[in-house]
């Protein structure tokens, strides 16, 4: 079990407002910050990032929002992070999320759903890899 996950703040949210309260709903539950960007990925590095979803029928749909506006990458770190971390934000569709999640309070459908969080270990250090040099985290 590492202590580390990446996220990603989603275009929906950062064009809604929701940066600072989500960041601050993270922080408040524990996690640090070990690394963070503000950037606006291309479709070319959506759908790479996104490869693992290429056969699902949304992926297009997926890539095309996640290429819509700006997001805020970051790697955290707590104690079960990956774990805690989805506890946190709530089931894919904030329609299932649990009262007080982040996606139950700031997202507004299934693909529009406010953050990401990676599903396994493996998958947070392939992800945070993604995003960040070695010289941009510690
Ligand atoms: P994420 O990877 O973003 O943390 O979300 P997740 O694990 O809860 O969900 P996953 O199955 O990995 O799906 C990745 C993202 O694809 C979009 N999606 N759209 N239209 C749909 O039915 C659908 N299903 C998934 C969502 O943005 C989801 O977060
Ligand atoms: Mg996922």
């Amino acid at each position: 079990m590492s202590n580390r996950t990446f996220t990603m703040i989603k275009p929906d949210a950062t064009g809604k407002g929701y940066t600072g309260a989500i960041l601050d709903q993270i922080i408040n539950a524990g996690f640090a910050i070990k690394a963070m960007k503000w950037i606006k990925l291309s479709a070319e590095q959506a759908g790479k990032f996104y490869e693992i979803h290429k056969e699902r029928p949304f992926y297009g749909e997926l890539v095309e929002f996640m290429s819509s506006g700006p997001i805020v990458a970051a790697i955290l770190e707590k104690e079960n992070a990956v774990a805690d971390f989805r506890t946190l934000i709530g089931a894919t569709n904030p329609a299932n999320a649990a009262e007080g999640t982040i996606r139950k309070k700031y997202a507004a459908s299934v693909g529009e759903n406010a953050v990401h969080g990676s599903d396994s270990d493996e998958n947070a250090v392939i992800e945070g890899n993604f995003f960040f040099s070695g010289l941009e985290r510690f």
